[in-house]
């Protein structure tokens, strides 16, 4: 994800100079610093982050540096967007919760990307409008073709399912109550990463399952249906082309999740450099990002106890109401 955001920053950003590549691997960050048009690459990112030719910091290194490299970026007050999770733990959230709220302004931007996807965007407007009435359920499908084999359930939990967490909550514009798991038992567990079935209870009533497959094998998949009182809306495929040969209609899937949310990723990256500018915050932030993690480990209690869970969230600052 990180030579993504390096490309898309280097190529779709208007108004942003990608100054610095950084990565513990130097031969691979030098590679993508040439690749990209990079003024340098570097290994170090607390040094890149608090050199003085870097205004802002986007960090994709692995979930368990995002806490403490978010923190450093506020630290250098500089703004930072932070692929998503913004940490594996809620107390790392809460931690980055006490540094902006200390810096007294939001400087955090976390990649929940979904929420700049033209599917789920359209969704929203069209719900906004009251084109289906109240909504009751949101019906969700997340599937990757594969996923390493050190890869397990509970990660599907804390690194897939939080963006599910995310937009669900953003689309329903609510918190949750509470949070169930369910899996099936035939799964060959020496050859899959067991699917996770999540049914959320939200605070309004509603409900929102989750089918979260990281090994559907036929392709990569994300479905959505908002269901109301009155009507349902749907996500469309992103997938540009539908095949008709040899008696077959067809339409292909993607590999993993980049080609499906390209566009959102670089919607996403534009709104952000935007809003350096603006000074008006956009997309998930930090709060929204200590709620998603806060659900994921209620789902894992979940998972292991095989009982609905509660979702408990600690007040919310005013900084991000
Ligand atoms: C990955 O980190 C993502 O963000 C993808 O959107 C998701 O589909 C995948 O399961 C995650 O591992």
């Amino acid at each position: 994800m990180g030579a993504d955001h390096a490309r898309i920053i280097a190529t779709q950003v208007p108004g942003a100079v990608l100054q610095v590549v950084c990565d513990a691997d130097a031969a691979r960050a030098s590679a993508i610093a040439a690749e990209t048009g990079a003024k340098r690459s570097d290994t170090d990112p607390k040094a890149v982050i608090a050199a003085a030719d870097v205004d802002a910091v986007l960090v994709a290194s692995p979930d368990a540096t995002h806490g403490a490299l978010t923190i450093a970026s506020i630290a250098a007050g500089k703004p930072v967007l932070c692929e998503k999770p913004l940490a594996p733990a809620t107390a790392e959230c809460l931690a980055v919760m006490e540094a902006e709220v200390k810096a007294g302004r939001r400087l955090v931007q976390v990649g929940f990307m979904r929420r700049f996807d033209p599917s789920y965007v359209a969704m929203k407007q069209a719900y906004a409008k009251g084109s289906i009435g109240e909504a009751l359920m949101f019906h969700c499908v997340h599937r990757n073709v594969s996923v390493p084999n050190w890869f397990t359930s509970d990660m599907a939990i804390t690194n897939s399912l939080p963006h599910e967490f995310d937009i669900a909550r953003y689309m329903l514009d609510t918190e949750y109550r509470s949070i169930s798991i369910f899996q099936p038992k035939n799964v060959d567990k020496a050859r899959l990463v067991t699917p996770v079935f999540v049914v959320i209870e939200t605070e309004a009533g509603q409900l929102v399952n989750i089918e979260m497959n990281n090994n559907a094998t036929y392709g990569y998949d994300v479905r959505g249906e908002l269901v109301g009182d009155m009507g349902t809306l749907s996500l469309k495929s992103p997938m540009r082309i539908e095949s008709n040969l040899s008696l077959q209609r067809g339409e292909t899937y993607p590999e993993d999740w980049r080609p499906w949310f390209a566009d959102a990723y670089r919607l996403q990256n534009q709104a952000w450099i935007a809003s350096l500018t603006s000074g008006k915050p956009v997309g998930a932030s930090t709060w929204d990002g200590y709620v998603a993690t806060a659900v994921a480990e209620a789902g894992v209690r979940a998972r292991a106890s095989v009982r609905p869970e509660p979702v408990s969230l600690v007040t919310k600052p005013s900084l991000y109401s």
